[in-house]
């Protein structure tokens, strides 16, 4: 890998672990996401650090355990401390209040109180300080995600000469919402202070382009690929594209193992003669779940004879439970099941199973591996993991994948997921009775590409195409091919980037 020998220095808003009070008090406990599965490996042979926040107010006692949990992980955690003022309106107000809901395209629930906006900056100072205590000049910083886009500008005003680079997790907007925030220079133009700024799909870095051509003067942008050359104050940066993904390999071992082969089949055993229909998302206006419990009702309607043949699992996991519109979310959720259910029960049969919590892993890859269809139809998406691990659980090849066209991820699945507008119930319905009807040679034949897909381009491929196009001198060492998608086009735009 590029770059090799240097210390990698990873900062985001949250470290990667929980602390849960137990019977023997605080514990620590390693995160289990497809971020740390792929970084951890870097981070410890190059003896890395991990900055981020603790997720609540901390104590003496947990600067202790972080010193032990350290050590296991064989990479350092490094906690920002943060207050309740800076939690209010750096993190609930600014970047969930703002940023998420505006670079999702819902600019309507955006509350752009200028006070968050002083918070974000002192926070991103905060930020830039912890980098500045816990990194050499050698190191390289890679920043995640939007609570974070200030830091590269905050370690320059310190003076502090770091190489770093900024992956955004999230979409990129249009210029068109984008002119609504009223920071959106001041965005753009630290965003620009990094040396490598990632996006998941080429329309977000499309989007970013325009508005920086549109927005920040003096900024050039040029080139073709992966990766474009950009200069901003006489220095040059890089912006590319690396669709983020899963360990695939991880997914596909477990799903096979005795455990999880054990729990699916007890699972589908209590739905015998059914096809499952499963959908997993976090309880967020994003995802798009009442818009699906909707469809599938539609479906029920429009297709009498998917009643008693099918169950939608809907899994919603907990998430900002004390955040008003959450609340009235979680409440549409609960009243919109109780309606289908009360509307379309019959003996023996109920439409919709609904889990309002998290899953252990165990039932969460045992219900990827028995579903039959799995239905992902966010608003809109950064990319989505949910999707890419039911395919790469589904072992046995019998499962179809409908996709929302404003998921990142539908640039590398359109061809073989059935593509749908999630806003459009007909169009979902539709998609939702041709998976139920598909033959199991489709099946197995869409679904072995989807998976072929997975596996090469894995969460290792996508650490180390940003490290080498962070690292590599010259930017024709990209052969990688990255596809574009815009739905409904005459023809669906595929643009492939060959060395
Ligand atoms: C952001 C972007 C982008 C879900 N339910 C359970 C559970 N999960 C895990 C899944 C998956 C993760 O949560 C959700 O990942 P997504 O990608 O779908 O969504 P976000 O949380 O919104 O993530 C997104 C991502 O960053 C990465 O760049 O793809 O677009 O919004 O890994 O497995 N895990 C367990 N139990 C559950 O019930 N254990």
């Amino acid at each position: 890998m590029s770059g090799s020998g240097k210390k990698i220095v990873a900062v985001s808003n949250r470290l990667p672990i929980t602390v849960k009070r137990g019977d023997s008090g605080l514990e620590i406990k390693s995160g289990a996401g497809g971020l740390v599965t792929a970084l951890a490996p870097v981070l410890r042979n190059r003896g890395g650090t991990w900055i981020g926040w603790l997720g609540h107010s901390g104590t003496l006692e947990i600067e202790g355990l972080l010193e032990k949990a350290s050590i296991d992980t064989g990479y350092e955690l490094y906690p920002v401390w943060l207050t309740e003022d800076e939690v209010n309106n750096y993190y609930h107000g600014f970047s969930n209040e703002v940023l998420w809901p505006l670079y999702h395209d819902l600019q309507t629930r955006c509350r752009f109180e200028p006070r968050y906006w002083d918070f974000y900056l002192a926070v991103n100072k905060k930020f830039a300080a912890a980098v500045e205590t816990k990194s050499t000049e050698e190191d390289f910083v890679w920043v995640h995600d939007y609570h974070l886009t200030h830091l590269a500008r905050e370690l320059k005003e310190r003076g502090v000469s770091r190489k770093t680079g900024f992956f955004l997790h999230i979409p990129f907007p249009t210029l068109d919402i984008f002119l609504r925030l009223p920071w959106r220079r001041q965005i753009l133009e630290a965003m620009l202070e990094y040396d490598l700024v990632g996006f998941q799909t080429l329309r977000d870095r499309r989007h970013f382009v325009q508005c920086v051509q549109s927005l920040v003067p003096g900024a050039r942008i040029r080139g073709r690929g992966q990766v474009l050359k950009a200069t901003y104050r006489g220095r040059e940066l890089r912006i590319g594209t690396f669709p983020i993904s899963i360990d695939y390999r991880g997914f596909a071992t477990d799903a096979a193992s005795e455990p999880v082969s054990t729990t699916a089949w007890y699972l589908h055993e209590a739905l015998p003669e059914r096809q499952v229909i499963l959908g997993v998302d976090r309880l967020d206006y994003t995802k798009g779940i009442p818009e699906r419990l909707w469809a599938f009702e539609t479906a029920l309607e429009r297709y009498p004879e998917l009643k008693e043949k099918v169950t939608l699992v809907q899994v919603v996991v907990p998430s900002r439970e004390d955040v008003e519109e959450y609340k009235a979310l979680k409440a549409e959720i609960d009243g919109l099941v109780g309606k289908i259910n009360g509307r379309f029960t019959s003996s023996g049969w109920v439409p919709i199973h609904y889990l309002y919590r998290s899953l252990d892993r165990t039932e969460l890859l045992a219900y990827y591996r028995l579903a039959e269809i799995a239905l992902v139809t966010p608003l809109k998406d950064g990319m989505n993991l949910v999707c890419k691990e039911y395919c790469a659980c589904n072992i046995e090849g019998k499962g179809v994948l409908v996709l929302s066209e404003f998921a990142g991820a539908a640039a590398q699945l359109h061809r073989w997921a059935l593509m749908v507008n999630p806003y459009d119930v007909i169009n979902v319905s539709d998609a939702i009775h041709k998976a139920f009807t598909m033959g199991r040679k489709e099946r197995r034949s869409r679904m072995s590409r989807m998976r072929a897909n997975i596996r090469r381009q894995d969460i290792f491929w996508w650490v180390n195409s940003f490290l080498q196009a962070a690292f590599s001198s010259k930017l024709d060492a990209f052969p990688q091919v990255i596809e574009d998608y815009i739905p409904d086009q005459q023809k669906i735009l595929v643009r492939k980037f060959h060395p």
